[in-house]
């Protein structure tokens, strides 16, 4: 049962993408925050990528949650709340809700159209279950529903997207998780684990072209959404190792001498110049723990695959 989503103003939205455009395009280096990647067409777009056969992550999460999701159950027990942060399209979400057998399940996503439909899916496999989804963005703490207070929670935080943060800001996020759960909470979190740069490259540059095309649209919802004029062919798609932070960054690369502007500032870039659009970080099974640790959370279980590609991690707060 499907009950109805809570709906903050949208003008604070556009302002704050305006506001981390305009300073990131002044910047040295120049960064856009990753999370103005996931408007409906970069949402979409980025599922299109978990379905690439260069991106391992969703597809080997998915299996670890279908392989070992009744261990998942026995340790949290039934009857927790499940809530989720970023409900993406809740592909694995089923695997996890079928496990734990939940006496709801909360999806807070920022991208109120594309909660709202996944919302529905879910809906539609789990008829018994209170659906309540909370649009907002779950970077600072967040009431919950008032239906769910009584009940012990379960967060879902699968997909690495913790892996969007630097150590420090993911620190203060899982902080802010703690709170938001409170007393007694768990905790499950996919994190990508450190490997080859022959795996990690062509998992963030597939040979289809559809990372580019989800970096790029970054450009167009500038354009749409600010009143930009910006070349967007001019531009190229870059994924980066940075090994020394461990992480993969993605650029918007000017591919020559160029000048735009967005929401009537100027903008000129050099060819080779780059907009830093998105980290994604990884961790080897310690530094994973690591910062669970400093996030406020006590590692219980992880799981992961028989290579080591990705891992599940279970944390008590
Ligand atoms: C959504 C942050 C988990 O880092 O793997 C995938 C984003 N960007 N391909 C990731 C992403 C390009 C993804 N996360």
């Amino acid at each position: 049962m499907l009950l109805d989503l809570a709906r903050p103003p949208r003008s604070a939205d556009i302002a704050s993408f305006r506001d981390d455009v305009l300073a990131g395009l002044a910047a040295r280096p120049r960064a856009i925050p990753a999370r103005w990647l996931y408007d409906r067409a970069g949402s979409e777009l980025f599922e299109a990528i978990t379905e690439l056969p260069e991106y391992y992550p969703t597809r080997t999460e998915t299996a670890l949650l279908a392989a070992h999701g009744r261990e998942m159950g026995r340790i949290t027990g039934a009857g927790r709340a499940v809530i989720e942060f970023g409900s993406g399209s809740s592909a694995k979400t089923p695997h996890l809700l079928s496990a734990v057998a939940p006496a709801a399940y909360v999806p807070i996503d920022i991208s109120g159209e594309f909660l709202r439909d996944s919302s529905a899916v879910l809906a539609g496999i789990f008829p018994d279950l209170p659906i309540l989804p909370v649009e907002a963005d779950f970077l600072r703490a967040i009431p919950l529903p008032w239906a769910i207070a009584r009940l012990p929670k379960l967060g879902f935080f699968p997909g690495s997207t913790i892996g969007n943060m630097a150590p420090r800001a993911a620190v203060d996020l899982l902080r802010a998780m703690a709170e938001t759960l409170g007393q007694g909470a768990m905790l499950l979190i996919g994190m990508d684990r450190v490997k080859s740069e022959e795996i990690l490259i062509p998992a963030y540059d597939d040979a289809a072209g559809v990372t580019a095309r989800f970096n790029l649209n970054l450009l167009h919802r500038i354009n749409r959404e600010l009143g930009g004029d910006i070349p967007v062919d001019a531009f190229r798609h870059r994924a980066i190792w940075n090994d020394a932070e461990a992480r993969i960054e993605m650029h918007l690369e000017a591919m020559r001498d160029i000048a735009f502007a967005v929401s009537g500032r100027r903008f000129a870039m050099a060819a080779g110049e780059t907009i830093h659009s998105e980290n994604s970080h990884k961790y080897d099974p310690r530094s994973a723990r690591l910062l669970l640790s400093a996030g406020g959370w006590t590692p219980l279980a992880e799981w992961t695959d028989a290579q080591g590609l990705f891992a599940l991690i279970l944390a008590e707060a």
